[in-house]
């Protein structure tokens, strides 16, 4: 029996996308083994979808903004993170371009945390090691 990988992307939401020093970071309220753990928001590409479209689609949906994206944030071992044993992950740096964040759907809290802050909520499991490659990002102060 083969499993399919499934493809998930995310956004590192920063407050400028040139000199980042804040990132966005959404606590999960669904499903309930996830429900309290923080993560970059997103989701699932659906079948016949382009990731960039899904990933602006998952933030509306999400968190009612829309948003510019910029660089990759490329895995050691290729593009996509690998976040579970069947899921993996691409992820953008994005910036706010229209709305308010807010925690629509699949979230119950929202936190702009700066570098020395990205060790105070409890990340996915999967989100770690992303989370980490954005600390060294992200500028003090
Ligand atoms: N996931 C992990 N880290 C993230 C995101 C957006 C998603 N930053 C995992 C949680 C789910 C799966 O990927 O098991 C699909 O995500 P979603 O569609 O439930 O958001
Ligand atoms: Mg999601």
């Amino acid at each position: 029996m083969q499993t399919r990988t499934v493809d998930v992307v995310a956004a590192a939401i920063v407050d400028h996308l040139d000199r980042p020093t804040r990132l966005l970071a959404a606590r999960r309220s669904a499903p309930a083994a996830l429900a309290g753990r923080w993560e970059l928001p997103g989701g699932k590409v659906e079948p016949g979808e382009e990731r960039h479209a899904a990933l602006h689609r998952e933030l509306a949906e999400e968190l009612g903004v829309t948003v510019a994206l910029g660089a990759e944030l490329i895995a050691p071992e290729g593009a996509a993170w690998p976040i579970t044993a069947t899921h993996r992950m691409r992820v953008w740096f994005a910036s706010l371009v229209d709305g308010t964040p807010a925690p629509l759907e699949d979230h119950d809290e929202l936190r702009w945390l700066a570098a020395d802050e990205l060790d105070d909520v409890p990340w996915l499991d999967g989100d770690v090691p992303i989370v980490a490659a954005l600390a060294r990002h992200l500028a003090g102060g």
